[in-house]
């Protein structure tokens, strides 16, 4: 597909900032196509005939990021999928909500060259104890193999380490849209349609 055709929103933030809760009300809204790094990964796992499942599980448990050649594959098939079968209205780009990616500076370089640069990237900005109590209680019921007290260690620190640099990067090029991400879902859901709504999209 051709760049010209689509807009491009990286939305970031740590693990249980609320990525996939609000990216439910900006499709809604908003018309975007929302495209989870994480979720993508998570049904590559389980994909029968897959070559990466172990590799995948073995990185999601650890805390670790995935190669950026299986990642950056799996995105970019999921916005031709859509284009083919959701093609937007004539004279209209698609617009996409890439969730959780990219988490590290080398995958930012190379998904916007090879793929499509960002518009915007959309930053929840949460405390690590907020997250932590969010990510035990889901891990209650959620059944993902890293809600778990030393698994969400690792992500945390993966986090800190490796992702918050390309937030910050972006920051420099005046990219980023950051919203306090501590309060109510209703509350952080206003200050992201203000947000974004500031910058135009
Ligand atoms: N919740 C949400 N908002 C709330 C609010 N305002 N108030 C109260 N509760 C709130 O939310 C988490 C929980 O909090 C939910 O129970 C929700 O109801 C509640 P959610 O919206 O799911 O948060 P999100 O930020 O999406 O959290 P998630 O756990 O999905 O974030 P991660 O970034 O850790 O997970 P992701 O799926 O993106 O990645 C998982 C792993 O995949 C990574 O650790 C890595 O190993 C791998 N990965 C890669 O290798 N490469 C990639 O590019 C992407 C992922
Ligand atoms: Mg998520």
């Amino acid at each position: 597909f051709s760049t010209n055709d689509v807009t491009v929103v990286f939305f970031l933030g740590g693990p249980g900032s609320g990525k996939g809760t609000q990216s439910s009300n900006l499709v809604k809204d908003y018309g975007f196509v929302h495209l989870s790094a994480g979720d993508l990964l998570r049904a590559e796992q389980i994909r029968e005939g897959s070559q990466y499942g172990e590799l995948i599980r073995e990185y999601i448990r650890e805390g670790k990021i995935v190669p950026m050649e299986v990642t950056v594959a799996l995105l970019s098939n999921a916005m031709a999928d859509s284009l083919a079968t959701s093609p937007p209205p004539a004279g209209t780009k698609a617009r996409f909500l890439i969730d959780g990616f990219p988490r590290k500076l080398d995958q930012a370089v190379f998904f916007e060259e090879t793929v499509c640069p960002s518009e915007l990237v959309l930053f929840l900005d949460c405390p690590e104890d907020v997250m932590e109590s969010r990510l035990l209680k889901r891990g209650e019921t959620s059944g993902r193999d890293d809600d778990n007290a030393a698994s969400i260690r690792k992500r945390f620190h993966t986090f800190v380490e490796t992702s918050m640099p390309v937030v910050d990067d972006f920051q420099k090029k005046d990219k980023v849209v950051s919203v306090k991400a501590d309060s109510s879902i209703e509350e952080v859901y206003e200050q992201v349609k203000a947000g974004i709504e500031a910058r135009g999209l």
